[in-house]
C-alpha cells in the first residue's frame, strides 16, 4: 500500500474523446510529456511558463504565468495536472485558437502552430526559426543600420518584429546582390511612419522579384502586421 506506483496515465474523459481525434490526443500526450521537464507528472510554474512562451507570449511576466496557472489549477494544488492540462488546451482550441495557437509536437520538436484569420493553418518549427535568426545575426552583425535590431533573440519570435521597418529585409537581399537596392533611397530614420516603412518594403519586394525570388501572395502589410507565416515564406 505504501508503495503506491506513481505511474502517470494519460486518460481522456468521454467528453474529451468526443472532441479530440486520436491524433490530437496523442499530440497532447506528447506535448505534456515534452513540457513536463522533470517528469514528475505535472506542470510547475517554470514548465508552464515555457508553454506560454512557445505559444507566443514571449514577454510574459512571472505574475501573469502565476495568474494563468491559478486560473487553470482546478484543485488548487499549485500545479497543472494532466487533466487540468487537457481541459485548458481544449478551452484554448475551442475559443481562442486564432489568437493563441496550439502547442503540438512536430517532427522538429515543438512547433508553434498559427491558425490564420482565414482558417488556414501554418506551422513553423521553432528550431528553424532559431537557426534563421542566428543566420541573420551573423550575416548582418557589422551593419550599422541594423544595430538597433541585432543581434536579435534567437529563442523567441523577435524575428517577426525585427522585420517591421523594412531595413532588415533590404539588407538581407543586398547580401545576395549588393546592387539590387539603391541604398540611398532607403528610409533609415528611427521613427519611421507607415509610408516610409512601406517604401522600404516595396523596394525589398521589387528587389526580390528582380533577383528571381518568388514572393507569392505577399505584400508589405504582412511585414507591418508581422504575419509570421508570410514573413517566413518570404525569407526562407
Ligand atoms: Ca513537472
Ligand atoms: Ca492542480
Amino acid at each position: 500500500m505504501a508503495e503506491e506506483a506513481k505511474t502517470q496515465t494519460y486518460e481522456f474523459t468521454f467528453d474529451q474523446k468526443k472532441k479530440l481525434g486520436p491524433e490530437e490526443r496523442s499530440s497532447l500526450i506528447k506535448a505534456f510529456i515534452n513540457y513536463d521537464k522533470n517528469k514528475d507528472g505535472h506542470m510547475d510554474e517554470s514548465e508552464f511558463k515555457q508553454i506560454l512562451v512557445d505559444l507566443g507570449h514571449r514577454k510574459i511576466t512571472d505574475e501573469t504565468v502565476k495568474a494563468m496557472l491559478d486560473a487553470n489549477d482546478s484543485d488548487k494544488d499549485g500545479f497543472i495536472s494532466w487533466n487540468e492540462f487537457v481541459t485548458m488546451m481544449g478551452k484554448l482550441q475551442g475559443e481562442d485558437s486564432a489568437k493563441f495557437g496550439t502547442v503540438m509536437e512536430g517532427k522538429h520538436g515543438a512547433i508553434a502552430q498559427i491558425t490564420g484569420a482565414h482558417g488556414g493553418t501554418h506551422s513553423y518549427s521553432l528550431e528553424e526559426l532559431a537557426t534563421f535568426a542566428k543566420l541573420i545575426n551573423e550575416l548582418l552583425k557589422d551593419d550599422a543600420d541594423c544595430s538597433d535590431r541585432l543581434p536579435m533573440n534567437t529563442t523567441d519570435d523577435t524575428l517577426f518584429h525585427a522585420f517591421d521597418n523594412g531595413i532588415l529585409l533590404c539588407k538581407l537581399l543586398m547580401f545576395i546582390d549588393p546592387n539590387c537596392i539603391d541604398e540611398s533611397a532607403m528610409n533609415k530614420q528611427t521613427n519611421m511612419n507607415v509610408y516610409q516603412v512601406k517604401e522600404n518594403l516595396q523596394m525589398a519586394i521589387a528587389a526580390a522579384k528582380g533577383l528571381g525570388i518568388k514572393l507569392v501572395g505577399i505584400n508589405s502589410s504582412d511585414f507591418i502586421n508581422k504575419t509570421p507565416h508570410m514573413i517566413l515564406a518570404c525569407v526562407w
